[in-house]
């Protein structure tokens, strides 16, 4: 028996599939590696991706499988619908109410996993401001009296008729129980709402989607989806929307501004990204995950001269560290940490042969990894109690904040011990490029509004003027059904080629790194006139790295500036924005997504979407959206036609402002100018 199934693997191994390394991604690196995987007979995602083609009615949203008597499938008919849709469930639910219960379930679980990292932040942060432990401090205390006020905290008390400040740990204790209260509270609305335009606030109250706690808008989608409850796509989505905002706005929003309070504000900082990262003669600790509560203790210890020379006592040089997904981001923006990897990329970075351990916490982590891990010397180490592996490989060293330099400790040691263990062939691809990063709400204040103006004017000039087309907010995730960082690297390459400026986050953020977009040179090779002009002028990239994916929040807050700073209409969905996810994959993308569109972004999205097998609810959240908030989604695969929509719903803007002629009269300009000179 045992002998017929091993013969059965052998033969299904055996009928895998490789992936053309020239066809998973356009990153010379990676192709390399997928390469070295292939020559030792480990399979990666990218190998995978080519046997296991994806459920095409899982794909188009219209399956159900909400209730044992399905799963109910609701395939589109041959030569489309002609007439009344009359699919139906088993229970009855149309391909409208099965795509949306789909839908809405995609943002509870992204908004779910954001918020929950959110929540740990504002545990630890509560314990920091009570003193319960010595291993993190109030760091930024700028920030926390600034943040302070929206979570209904004073920071100064009257004494004898005198103003005075408050002890900053007693200012920092009500702000973390304020934020904790965000979750549960039993009354009342999410106080960061306030902080959106006024004209935003007014418009989610009339609609009915103001989030009351980030955990009861979660609960409620489930609830709501169950069989038999909500049967109305609208009424589904009007709840999907008050969650993606609870997210948005509230705990990704809190996740960051607790975290920079706590680690401190980022600002701009130089490093580098791709593979090329790791050293062959150090030490390669690899931190990969989305939470920096372990991670910043982590590179403290591992930077301590104790740890490096216990390093050299093994024959290492040092220790590198490097990051993968948002851990790398966090970490990047505040310590310069080099990023090794993208999400597709995490299988790869152990397939160097060099990677001595790699500590995972939460998200986007492969179960995958243990197994490649398994045929090299990479202990991977699970953190966090919701996110173990079963393999007898994987270590589990459970972190908690009071006791997290010990943890930390424990943690560098086992990979330093691991580097004598190394038993393959080290392969490590010298592809890395430079990056800034640690671009934020403030410090693009400070860049584009200097110290003596210190707000948005100048932004909001340089758009009015032309020279800036408009704002593109760029984020996102890898996705296997498509080329690797092609998506990323074209859609980008043209917004700022058209002079639209790019924020961007998350593993877009890391693509754009490894293409070398972010850095200020890239203006003169990639941007249009008008942006490379700012760009040169100010010294900014013209790709902004606002960090993790938790900091799409910065995105939102740094909309909000843009309208306050005036000239440009009173509400987010007037300015010339867009918003881009050209290989999302994640329920998070699928969160963040919709709360650009709840917050008046109109937003592309790449790859697929799970609405398509539901045409009215499709048209429902790319066209009718628009009327409601202002925001509204789209699909496009191509990447230069999702960056030439952008631009198309920017010029749109530009004109329901008032402001294409300025443009028109700068483009005008420098191509007489350029036709001349010719
Ligand atoms: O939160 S972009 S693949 S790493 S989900 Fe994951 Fe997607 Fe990367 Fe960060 Ni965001």
């Amino acid at each position: 028996m045992a002998e017929a199934k091993k013969a059965k693997v052998a033969k299904a191994e055996k009928a895998m599939k490789l992936a053309d390394p020239k066809e998973a991604t356009i990153d010379v690196a990676s192709q390399q590696m997928i390469v070295r995987a292939q020559e030792l007979g480990v399979d990666t995602v990218f190998d995978r991706a080519v046997n296991m083609k994806p459920c095409s009615i899982g794909a188009q949203g219209i399956c159900c499988k909400n209730c044992s008597m399905g799963p109910c499938r609701l395939p589109l008919p041959k030569g489309g619908i002609e007439g009344k849709d009359t699919r139906k469930s088993l229970c009855g639910a149309t391909p409208n109410t099965i795509a949306a219960r789909n839908f809405i379930r995609m943002i509870a679980g992204g908004a779910s996993a954001h918020s929950d990292h959110g929540r740990g932040v504002a545990e630890v942060f509560l314990a920091a401001a009570r003193k319960e432990t010595d291993a993190y401090q109030i760091k930024d205390t700028v920030k926390l009296k600034a943040l302070a006020p929206t979570l209904g905290v004073a920071t100064t008390v009257e004494v004898d008729g005198e103003t005075q400040d408050r002890d900053i740990y007693e200012i920092a204790v009500e702000v973390g129980e304020a934020a904790l209260n965000e979750w549960g509270k039993p009354e009342g609305e999410l106080l960061n709402l306030k902080r959106a335009p006024e004209a935003l606030y007014e418009k989610w109250k009339k609609l009915g989607v103001l989030p009351r706690n980030i955990d009861r808008e979660i609960v409620e989608i489930m609830h709501r989806t169950h069989i038999g409850v909500d049967q109305d796509y609208k009424n589904l989505m009007k709840q999907g929307t008050r969650a993606a905002i609870a997210d948005g706005w509230g705990g990704s929003m809190l996740a960051t501004d607790l975290q920079d309070v706590l680690f401190g504000t980022p600002f701009p900082i130089q490093s580098e990204a791709n593979l090329g990262v790791m050293k062959e003669d150090h030490v390669n600790l690899i931190l990969h995950g989305h939470e920096p509560i372990l991670s910043e203790i982590v590179v403290s210890v591992a930077q301590s001269q104790e740890m490096i020379d216990y390093a050299k006592t093994k024959g290492a040089k040092g220790i590198q560290l490097s990051g993968i997904c948002c851990t790398a981001n966090e970490l990047l923006q505040r310590h310069g940490i080099p990023t090794a990897a993208t999400f597709l990329q995490q299988e790869l970075a152990i397939i160097t042969g060099a990677c001595d351990a790699m500590v995972v916490d939460i998200q986007c982590i492969m179960e995958n990894i243990a197994n490649v891990a398994e045929c090299f010397h990479t202990k991977i180490i699970t953190t966090h109690p919701i996110a173990r592996m079963e393999e007898q490989s994987v270590l589990h060293i459970e972190f908690d904040e009071h006791h997290a330099v010990e943890d930390a400790k424990r943690i560098v040691k086992i990979a330093i011990d691991n580097f004598e263990n190394r038993n393959r062939e080290v392969m490590i691809p010298s592809q890395k490029a430079t990056q800034i990063a640690g671009f934020g709400v403030e410090s693009i204040q400070y860049h584009l509004g200097g110290t003596f103006r210190g707000s948005y004017y100048t932004l909001n000039d340089n758009i009015i003027n032309g020279r800036i087309r408009g704002i593109a907010g760029v984020v996102g995730c890898n996705n296997a059904r498509t080329k690797h960082n092609d998506g990323h690297v074209r859609v980008v390459k043209e917004l700022i080629k058209n002079d639209v400026i790019v924020l961007t986050t998350g593993c877009n953020a890391i693509a754009c790194a490894m293409e070398g977009l972010l850095t200020p040179e890239a203006a003169a090779v990639h941007c249009g006139p008008g942006l490379a002009e700012v760009c040169e002028t100010v010294g900014i990239p013209p790709v902004l790295h606002l960090g993790s994916c938790v900091d799409n929040s910065r995105i939102l807050l740094a909309a909000t500036e843009v309208v306050k700073a005036g000239g440009l209409g009173h509400d987010i969905c007037d300015l010339p924005v867009a918003g881009s996810a050209p290989e999302w994959m994640s329920e998070k993308a699928i969160s963040i997504g919709h709360y650009f569109v709840a917050s008046g972004v109109y937003t592309v999205f790449g790859v697929t979407l799970p609405t398509s097998g539901a045409p009215v609810f499709h048209d429902y959240l790319c066209k009718q959206f628009e009327g409601l908030t202002g925001g509204m989604w789209d699909l496009e695969i191509d990447p230069i036609k999702h960056a030439q929509k952008m631009i198309a719903h920017i010029d749109k803007k530009r004109k329901e402002l008032g402001i294409d002629k300025a443009r028109e009269r700068v483009l005008m300009d420098m191509a007489d100018r350029q036709a001349l000179e010719a």
